[in-house]
């Protein structure tokens, strides 16, 4: 079997699905949402990553039909992953801005799962606000007027200037895991710059900030005394099935 035909089939028996990881607010570690990661639960080699399908599945045309699937999946785990407050996240690439109808496909789809819009939140990477700005903007404003909110992932590892992001209806930059990773070593103080820079003008534009790769107590407390206020990272948690952050009473009200 090809692997463009057991893409296909995959899609068809509904094979791929959220894994959720926590981000948590650094004072007190408590989760205040989850990001949604595509994982392929393939039948006969495990729980596939997307470095190990995304790139063909992008070739095969077919990333859109799973992209869709994983968030439909992930707006119905979202019910329970928020029903004490909170949100999810999904990761949305670029190509879902070409049509004009981003914000109501994920409130149809919101809705379908009975989700609350304002618990769902998107992801986006700076080289979708620089495809087409203007268009880009509206879209996210229409998504924000739905209380569908925007983060700015992997910040810093693009070419959008730090004067460039108000122009945009964001709600959180998550600062890049390659300027975390540095923190709490000798090689700190180039990141410790960059990320003191990112607080400043976050700060000044009301925009949460939330640190992304942190593995280590010495990269938590570095960012809890710069002031940052969100994290995510092996430090509290792996990405896991929903499952695994739900109380195991189901049974309550
Ligand atoms: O856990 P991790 O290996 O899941 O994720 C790797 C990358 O895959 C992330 O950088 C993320 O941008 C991308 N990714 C995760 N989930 C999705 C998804 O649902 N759709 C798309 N298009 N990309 C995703
Ligand atoms: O969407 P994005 O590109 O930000 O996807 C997040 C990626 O980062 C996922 O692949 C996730 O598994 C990975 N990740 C999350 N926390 C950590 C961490 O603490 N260390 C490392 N190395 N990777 C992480
Ligand atoms: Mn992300
Ligand atoms: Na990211």
């Amino acid at each position: 079997l090809g692997i463009e035909n057991e893409l296909r089939a995959a899609l068809q028996v509904g094979q791929f699905e959220p894994y959720f990881q926590p981000l948590v607010r650094l004072a007190d570690r408590q989760r205040v949402g989850y990001e949604a990661l595509v994982r392929w639960n393939h039948p006969t080699r495990g729980v596939l990553e997307p470095s190990q399908f995304l790139a063909v599945a992008e070739e095969c045309g077919l990333v859109d039909a799973i992209d869709w699937q994983m968030y439909r999946a992930a707006c119905t785990n979202g019910v329970e992953l928020t029903r004490d407050g909170g949100y999810i996240t999904i990761n949305v690439s670029p190509r879902h801005f070409q049509g004009n109808d981003l914000d109501s496909r994920l409130l149809g789809l919101a809705a379908s799962a009975k989700l609350d819009p304002s618990r769902l939140r998107i992801e986006v990477t700076e080289g979708t606000l620089l495809g087409d700005p203007e268009a880009v903007a509206k879209q996210l404003q229409k998504l924000a007027n739905a209380s569908i909110a925007t983060a700015l992932d992997d910040f810093g590892t693009g070419y959008c200037s730090l004067g460039y992001v108000h122009r945009f209806p964001l709600r959180m930059l998550k600062i890049d895991r390659s300027f975390i990773e540095p923190l709490g070593g000798r090689n700190k103080r180039r990141s410790e710059a960059v990320i003191g820079a990112v607080l400043a003008l976050a700060g000044s534009l009301d925009i949460e900030v939330l640190a992304e790769g942190i593995e280590t107590e010495a990269q938590h407390e570095a960012l809890l005394a710069m002031g940052c206020g969100y994290g995510q990272g092996f430090l509290y948690g792996r990405p896991r099935p929903a499952a695994h952050w739900l109380p195991l009473d189901q049974s309550r009200a």
